[in-house]
């Protein structure tokens, strides 16, 4: 009989047999005979190497050593093939007549070779194309454990995570500084199955429904005609939106403030935006807001900062990110919930928690730690792992559910269908970064990029080939079971509810909780991005807009303008502040701030020396500048240039400290050299270079700090030497306990208030 007739007779036997519990494997058969259940879609490595590929690495053909890191080695083998694995001979010149003779069609490994070339591109993410990420682990505190079944949430579980930064607005190749809202996604590979939570730095969204999303981003996308400005929001299809659009007021006031320039991923809070509900093991439902809270701080830039380094070092936050992770400075975050019972109104103290244009201020609903996240390795290919990388609000687990928030049903259908164009088709939860760690079993079979071999003939239910496998779970065998929400009754309609009507009272509370420099931020932000608008008709709604928040934001803003400052046309909303909302105010760890420590050959080298390895100590980078690169001094340990006046720039450090000379006579900065030129000492605060480096340094609110006639080069630079924040002393490493201090709270901000 044909094998497979075979299979199924024996199969229907056995099922009309014992009928042994299905947990046993297939029923009727002993465990030791039954197939095993898993498919060949459950996690695993990615593929090894060829055969042939898998060569010693380090070793040339004939033996020798290539030197090469085989942590770093693009190829495993020994011999370059092509595709089918065939040697090769040549792959610098095309197969001609002769040298100075046509190219022939018939040269198979130039079509393969660029044919794959022309094809390494896919379409970029639609929004936050822009990103950088970075594997981790997530260990739970078990203190949501009363509150959700969640497995990843009960006490002391490590769970792995994938972690994706992005900005929203600009291409893939666009810089990382710019005024955005970032992307703060992350995927938990749980014992359960993947959850995402697919969040960003700012806790409420421009749109109450989704339906509206392709409008918000085709506002704030390059301008169609001339495909400008980049990754921009200060243009008039930006402005003419939300002026018109008003529930996006919470949402631009966020992106406007600080929050829309942070220092560092690392210093960014996430959030979940929506309001989600957790279910408990008894079956009794929470609804909660999810946070992520950075152990560094929340820290920003200023606006000039974001724009130099746009120029300087488009990478700048990617950068930062892959370095500290590279050298052991793991950042972490603390994942939080604020928790509201789940009423049948779900509102919270008059808060209509299906909002998403609101928040529910720390001081109603406290932040409670769940767990802590530590990112903890880099990517080993951005490709395959950041670019591929694909989240879903719909990627659930047993104990976390969804609320009706109308923009997170919009957001449940576009994830999964943006993929299959993105992504090539419906495989890609194949994908290394994205295979779940737990067993998947499903009936999925075939389209584009399959990588499963999959065996058998029965991935249908019900069926009887298989023995009925796979079978369902019940709550009892961990299923993800809808919560059985009561639907109300009601009738079809394209509204919202009247509660989403409010759009100023919460933009009211997040101006008035801010500090004045933090005001001081925002209106200069409002002014430099109107400014940056052609159309006078949206500047002045936007003006109205502002007036509805606040009467002197709206005033100040006009005056930057030129504009009449209109009057409200609500009454401005009765609110009380939520200071959490304010950055300032606390100190934080200093660990991985950048110092640059600016030096000369023939200054201070000892203290170069020692105040660099009390940085190091302190868990902060320390970047020498000298004149050239090289080393400072001929001695053993010379502290070595990793910056010189030409690629250093003020934007790279968080404090700037300034070495002078070893004390000759009464003023260092006076020696000279033994051809009777000025010292590189004096040089260097004659150095237009560093006169900027410095002036943007006291500009941006850093701490500076001088020893040893190093205050020669703040004179230069017209900075002066007792304003806040500028310490001289008469050491290196005393230099830098003050200057550690001041990095504690970020910034010296008596720098920037001027009585707004
Ligand atoms: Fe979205 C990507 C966050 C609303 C449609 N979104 C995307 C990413 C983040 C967010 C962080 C990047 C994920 C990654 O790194 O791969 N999006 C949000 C938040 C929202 C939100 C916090 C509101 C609370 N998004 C939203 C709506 C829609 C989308 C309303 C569509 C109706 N988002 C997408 C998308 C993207 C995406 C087109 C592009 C690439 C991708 O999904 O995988 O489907």
């Amino acid at each position: 009989a044909h094998p497979v007739k075979r299979a199924a007779k024996k199969i229907t036997d056995s099922l009309l047999g014992d009928g042994s519990s299905p947990a046993d494997g297939i029923p009727g058969r002993p465990a030791s005979e039954s197939p095993s259940l898993a498919e060949p879609t459950e996690p695993r490595d990615p593929l090894p190497p060829k055969p042939d590929q898998s060569g010693p690495a380090t070793v040339s053909p004939t033996g020798q050593p290539t030197g090469a890191d085989q942590a770093r080695m693009a190829q495993s083998g020994s011999y370059l093939t092509n595709a089918q694995g065939t040697r090769l001979p040549d792959t610098d010149h095309s197969l001609k007549a002769g040298p100075r003779g046509p190219v022939l069609l018939q040269d198979h490994h130039l079509r393969e070779k660029v044919m794959h070339f022309d094809h390494e591109r896919i379409p970029e993410r639609v929004v936050h194309a822009r990103g950088a990420a970075a594997h981790g682990v997530f260990r739970s505190y078990g203190t949501a454990a009363s509150v959700t079944q969640a497995a990843f949430l009960a006490e002391d579980v490590e769970t792995p995570v994938f972690v994706r930064f992005s900005t929203v607005v600009g291409s893939r190749g666009s810089a990382d500084t710019v005024r955005d809202t970032r992307g703060f996604a992350t995927k938990f590979y749980t014992s359960e199955g993947v959850f995402d939570l697919v969040g960003n730095n700012i806790p409420v969204f421009f749109i109450q429904d989704a339906i509206k999303f392709p409008d918000i981003i085709h506002a704030v996308k390059p301008q169609p005609d001339r495909e400008i400005p980049q990754a921009q929001s200060a243009h008039d299809t930006f402005w003419d939106f939300v002026s018109l659009h008003t529930e996006a007021t919470h949402h631009t006031l966020w992106h406007i403030s600080d929050r829309g320039i942070p220092r560092s991923y690392r210093m960014m809070e996430g959030f979940g935006v929506h309001t989600f509900r957790l279910v408990a093991a008894d079956g009794g439902t929470t609804l909660v807001k999810f946070h992520w809270k950075p152990k560094l701080g929340v820290h920003s830039l200023v606006w000039e900062e974001a724009q130099l380094i746009n120029g300087v070092d488009p990478d700048f936050h990617r950068r930062d990110l892959a370095d500290a992770i590279e050298c052991g400075a793991y950042p972490e975050w603390e994942l939080g919930i604020q928790t509201f019972p789940d009423t049948p109104d779900q509102t919270f103290e008059g808060i209509d928690l299906l909002d998403p244009t609101n928040i529910v201020p720390e001081e109603l609903a406290p932040v409670q730690p769940v767990g802590l996240l530590t990112l903890n390795r880099n990517p080993s290919n951005f490709f395959a792992e950041t670019e591929q990388v694909a989240f879903h609000v719909g990627h659930l687990v047993p104990g976390i559910d969804i609320t009706d928030d109308p923009l997170l049903a919009g957001r449940l259908f576009s994830y999964l269908d943006t993929q299959i164009t993105r992504l090539g088709g419906p495989n890609f939860p194949q994908l290394p970064v994205n295979r779940p760690h737990a067993p998947v079993n499903d009936m999925l079979r075939d389209g584009m990029h399959q990588t499963a071999v999959h065996r058998g003939v029965a991935p249908y239910r019900p069926n009887s080939l298989d023995g009925g496998c796979p079978f369902t779970a019940g709550a009892d065998t961990g299923a993800y079971i809808e919560t059985p929400v009561r639907v109300p009754e009601a009738t079809k309609v394209r509204e919202a509810p009247e509660s989403f009507a409010d759009h100023f009272s919460q933009p009211r509370r997040f101006w008035l909780s801010m500090s004045p420099v933090e005001r001081e931020h925002i209106i200069g932000a409002y002014t430099f991005e109107l400014g940056k608008c052609y159309e006078q008709a949206v500047k002045e709604r936007a003006l109205a807009v502002l007036a509805n928040i606040d009467p002197e934001l709206c005033s100040q803003v006009a005056e930057g303008l030129g504009l009449p400052a209109p009057e409200p046309t609500v009454p401005l909303a009765d609110v009380e502040p939520s200071p959490a909302l304010s950055q300032l105010g606390g100190t934080w760890p200093v660990d991985g701030r950048v110092i640059g420590i600016v030096a000369s050959p023939d200054g201070d080298v000892d203290g170069v020396r020692a105040v660099r390895e009390a940085v190091l100590e302190a868990g902060m980078v320390p970047l020498v500048v000298a004149p050239t690169g090289g080393p400072l001094g001929t001695g053993n340990g010379a502290p070595v240039a990793q910056r010189t006046y030409a690629t250093a720039r003020s934007v790279e450090f968080d404090a700037v400290l300034l070495a002078g000379a070893p004390a000759v006579g009464d003023d260092a900065y006076g020696a000279r050299d033994a051809k009777g030129a000025p010292s590189a000492a004096r040089r260097t605060a004659a150095d237009p270079r560093v006169a900027l480096l410095l002036s943007e340094a006291f500009r941006h609110g850093k701490a500076i700090g001088a020893w040893a006639g190093g205050e020669a080069a703040l004179d230069a630079a017209g900075v002066p030497a007792d304003a806040p924040g500028v310490v001289v002393a008469d050491s290196g490493p005393a230099v830098l306990g003050h200057v550690r201090e001041l990095l504690g709270s970020h910034r010296v901000w008596e720098r920037f208030t001027t009585g707004t």
